[in-house]
């Protein structure tokens, strides 16, 4: 089966100059990217991100996690991909590896990069979506129809008066 997800390399990823590592052992998948940028993440995205863990000790440390908090300027930003590919999902995440960077297999991206900080923060250096479910309320999320170069879910035209966008001067 064909899926989508969304791979984020975390603000640790930036930091470490991980990223022409991590895109490398992903590229082993063979799956294609069709949608990549740069984003500075704020809280409210970061919220509705990691929504489901709102009740979890850690959260608010999480939370200022992917935003880059602890590692301010230039570092406080991420990654974000969607890539395709048959079986994407499982496939991915078994080149990320486990939640745990200290249980991930050594020669996953978590594993070989991954640490848990002593305030016990997992910098588990990306993300990878979960489920099918999951992978399509992140790319909603994430990214914005005309972001992605193949149409992947159903899209709508709306007239939006008065919107204010910001355009090239
Ligand atoms: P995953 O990122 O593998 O999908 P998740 O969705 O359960 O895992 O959790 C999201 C992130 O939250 C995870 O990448 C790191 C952090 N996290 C999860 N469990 C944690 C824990 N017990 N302690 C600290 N951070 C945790
Ligand atoms: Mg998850």
């Amino acid at each position: 089966m064909i899926e989508q997800l969304l791979i984020l390399v975390k603000p640790d990823g930036i930091k470490k100059s991980l990223t022409g590592n991590i895109l490398t052992k992903l590229s082993e998948a063979r799956m294609f990217i069709i949608g990549a940028k740069a984003v500075k993440v704020d809280k409210k995205l970061a919220e509705e991100h990691y929504y489901q863990l709102k009740d979890k000790p850690f959260f608010d440390e999480l939370v200022d996690y992917i935003q880059g908090k602890i590692y301010g300027e230039p570092w406080d930003r991420v990654l974000a991909f969607v890539y395709q590919g048959e079986n994407a999902i499982l496939r991915m995440r078994q080149i990320a590896g486990a939640t745990n960077p200290e249980e991930a297999d050594p020669v996953s991206i978590r594993g070989a990069y991954g640490r848990i900080t002593t305030k016990g923060v997992y910098e588990n250096v990306v993300h990878c979506s979960s489920s099918k479910l999951e992978a399509e309320r992140e790319i909603k999320l994430w990214f914005k129809p005309e972001e992605i170069v193949n149409p992947i879910y159903s899209v709508k035209k709306v007239t939006i008066e008065k919107e204010e966008r910001i355009i090239w001067a």
